[in-house]
């Protein structure tokens, strides 16, 4: 998953960068995408079963592309953008958004114009479809709505264009020390898309710190988690994310999945060999396997259950594929 940071200049898009990957600027040259590992204390937990094997987490991409800008293709190719709001030098959330969401929205329109413009010179009868299906696409553009708020089904069609009002927007308020936390206009009822607060420049400055004098000033200021925490919780529920896990030859290791797939779609997540080649899956829930004490244990109680490839996956399950 990508993550792509946008926001207008000097509103604290590289603070928050740095506060959630904790990447220095002077490690920045050639470092506009931060890698983050997110941390899970289940896979500890699991790991604590196999101590011989490596933990694997499930991780996130973080773009940083020093200025917004709607043509820029390495920014366009993000699944979901974090919008930072520099509320500490006075940025209104609500109108913030509703500027970017224009430009959202134009930008979507000039690549749906060139493409139709494209398809018309063509004269092919096989363009039909991506034809009509582009009329519509300029049609809730016209009327100013985004695409994820429209009623136009997800089509694989238009999941190559990469257009930006496809995407989940987040609003990070941007606050200073000292600055309410609590003000009605950073809610998302108000600005219209889901919000977050931060204390951008505070939490950037923490990753200066070893990890205990964090702790102790995370306490300090009164930050129950990191801001990558609080990220990752909010991206996951609005987004609908599952985490499941597997045990390998090698490794434990978390896996993130949309919220209501099948086993079958969790398989092709970890290869598409195994969703292609899927045959039955054996699964046990992490907290089952944790009070059992173990693989053998558990199975001895008959709580490793086999299913067939429409089993829906649960938030915390370990699953085994079998595939030919
Ligand atoms: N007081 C204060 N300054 C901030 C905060 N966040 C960023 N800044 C400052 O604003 C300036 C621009 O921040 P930067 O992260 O580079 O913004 P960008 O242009 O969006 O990448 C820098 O001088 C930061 O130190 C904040 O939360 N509080
Ligand atoms: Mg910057």
């Amino acid at each position: 998953m990508k993550i792509g940071i946008i926001g207008n200049p000097g509103s604290g898009k590289s603070s928050i960068f740095k506060s959630l990957t904790g990447i220095k600027e002077e490690h920045r040259e050639s470092m506009s995408i931060g890698v983050v590992e997110i941390s899970d204390e289940r896979v500890e937990q699991l790991h604590s079963l196999y101590p011989e094997k490596k933990k694997v987490y499930s991780r996130i991409d973080i773009l940083d592309e020093g200025i917004f800008d709607a043509g820029n293709e390495k920014i366009r190719t993000a699944d979901a953008y974090l919008l930072i709001i520099g509320a500490f030098f006075g940025e209104e959330p609500h109108t913030v958004w509703e500027n970017i969401k224009s430009d959202m929205i134009v930008a979507d329109q000039d690549i749906v114009e060139r493409r139709l413009k494209r398809l018309e010179k063509e004269h092919k009868k096989e363009n039909e479809k991506e034809k009509s299906l582009l009329m519509e696409v300029l049609d809730v553009l016209e009327k100013e709505n985004r695409l994820i708020d429209s009623e136009i089904i997800e089509s694989e069609i238009l999941k190559g264009y990469n257009f930006l009002t496809f995407k989940k927007v987040f609003a990070v308020i941007n606050i200073k020390e000292g600055q309410e936390e609590n003000n009605q206009i950073y809610k998302s009822e108000n600005i219209g898309i889901p919000s977050l607060v931060f204390k951008g420049k505070l939490e950037a400055d923490l990753q200066y710190l070893d990890e205990s004098e964090r702790k102790e000033y995370m306490e300090l200021y009164g930050m129950k988690e990191s801001a990558i925490a609080r990220l990752v919780n909010t991206l996951y529920s609005e987004i609908g994310l599952i985490t499941f896990f597997t045990v390998g030859k090698d490794e434990v290791r978390a896996w993130r999945l949309k919220d209501g797939s099948n086993a079958s779609q969790a398989a092709g997540g970890i290869h598409s060999d195994m969703e292609r080649g899927f045959i039955k899956a054996e699964v046990i829930s992490i907290d089952e396997l944790l009070k059992a004490g173990g693989e053998k244990e558990a199975k001895e109680m008959g709580l490793i259950r086999l299913v067939g490839k429409d089993y829906c996956v649960k938030d915390g399950d370990i699953l085994k594929i079998r595939f030919a």
